[in-house]
């Protein structure tokens, strides 16, 4: 292990990014010597074979334009940094009806901006209005116009060739209702519901204090954990709103000036076009506007709130190490891992609050664990900037 400096080491960086793209390769057997003798037949049924064994991934958010959190823009530039690392599909994407608290309506024109980014065409819906009754309501009554973020999960359910991931990062509405109206397609299905919403303990000074995704839709949250479909559950907070990195809390305190050190030009202009709160409809023209330097110096000065960063990288089969690099998860050195996840027992009230313990057996329930605390936060960091290089 190193220190950690805030000045990235790149030529390290790259070093370790294409030992780890070379160990995902030699694992997923498209690094064999007799590649070349192949039949043109045989390098395509390979080739598709393995295009197949590349996770596909339904990302659900509540990213809205202005934005409310700027984290979720960065989640999302997540995910599609992935899909250009070809470490990742993504099925598409479902961003929540906007809650009466924001003022902003879903940012179709960011996913708009990073198809244009990864000469991609990631379908997007817009998930339902109305909430459920209880953890068992599979909304029967919602109107057609509701149905679009739910028909488009199932669909992309329906559709994988393998098993789809499902990364949870705003409310648990539509993932809810889909998994209600067909188990047995989650079961199937689903690898699993990467769920990035409350916390691992109670704040003791507020124990009624509902974390903020939970309390968008708490039914929704606590009707996902009778689902079949296997949960890895990324408590955002260990401890309810504490803004403290605690072991099973995947929140972290990220500088601008770390994770965003280096990108691209139209990059920095998909992040100001974000961050300025701009209601413009310029979508496209913005990624090539010009850069006021001034004005980027300052972003460069702010910290970020995030929390989704590991259960979107480990629904794409990679983690972090404990000095940032990204590697696949099946291939870490023990001695650099810096979180892991761990079989629990977990059951949540109605009303979104949970009870868990750890279970000696394994079961379809795992909760995040960060096994280095210090490092955590820089090491995501710089992970996100490896990510956000590749645009
Ligand atoms: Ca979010």
């Amino acid at each position: 292990m190193k220190p950690l400096p805030i000045e990235e080491n790149h030529s390290h960086i790259s070093r370790r990014h294409l030992l780890a793209a070379g160990c995902a390769a030699l694992a997923g057997g498209s690094l064999r010597a007799d590649d070349n003798t192949q039949s043109g037949d045989q390098a395509a049924a390979n080739g598709a074979a393995q295009a197949d064994r590349v996770p596909l991934i339904l990302h659900q958010t509540d990213l809205f334009r202005p934005h409310g959190d700027p984290d979720d823009h960065f989640d999302l530039a997540t995910v599609f940094a992935l899909a250009l690392r070809g470490q990742a599909k993504i099925a598409g994407i479902v961003i929540d009806s906007p809650p009466p608290r924001r003022v902003g309506d879903p940012d179709v024109a960011a996913i708009a901006q990073m198809n244009r980014l990864c000469g991609l065409c990631v379908p997007a819906a817009v998930g339902s209005g109305p909430l459920m009754s209880s953890i068992t309501d599979s909304m029967p009554q919602l109107d057609r116009t509701d149905c679009g973020a739910i028909e488009l999960i199932l669909s992309a359910l329906r559709g994988a060739p393998g098993r789809l991931h499902i990364t949870c990062v705003g409310s648990a509405s539509d993932i809810a209702v889909a998994a209600l109206r067909d188990p047995e397609l989650f079961a199937g299905r689903c690898a699993a519901i990467h769920l990035d919403a409350g916390s691992a303990h109670d704040n003791p000074d507020r124990p009624e204090q509902l974390e903020f995704n939970v309390s968008l839709n708490p039914i929704a949250y606590a009707s996902l954990f009778s689902s079949p479909a296997p949960i890895c559950w990324y408590p955002c907070w260990d401890t309810t709103e504490s803004w403290q990195c605690g072991p099973n809390g995947a929140f972290y305190k990220m500088s601008h000036r770390v994770a965003l050190d280096g990108i691209s030009k139209r990059l920095r202009n998909f992040f100001t076009f974000m961050l300025d709160r701009t209601e413009s409809a310029k979508w496209l023209a913005a990624l090539d506007a010009d850069m006021d330097d001034r004005h980027w110096e300052e972003i460069l000065t702010h910290n970020r709130g995030m929390w989704s960063t590991a259960s979107i990288l480990r629904a794409a089969g990679q983690t972090v190490t404990r000095d940032g690099d990204i590697v696949p998860e099946d291939a870490i050195d023990p001695n650099d891992t810096l979180y892991r996840m761990e079989s629990i027992e977990v059951t949540c009230t109605s009303d979104g609050f949970t009870t868990w313990k750890h279970s000696e057996k394994k079961t379809n329930r795992q909760i995040f664990h960060i096994l280095d605390l210090e490092r955590y936060p820089l090491a995501m960091g710089h992970a996100v900037n490896t990510l956000l290089k590749e645009f």
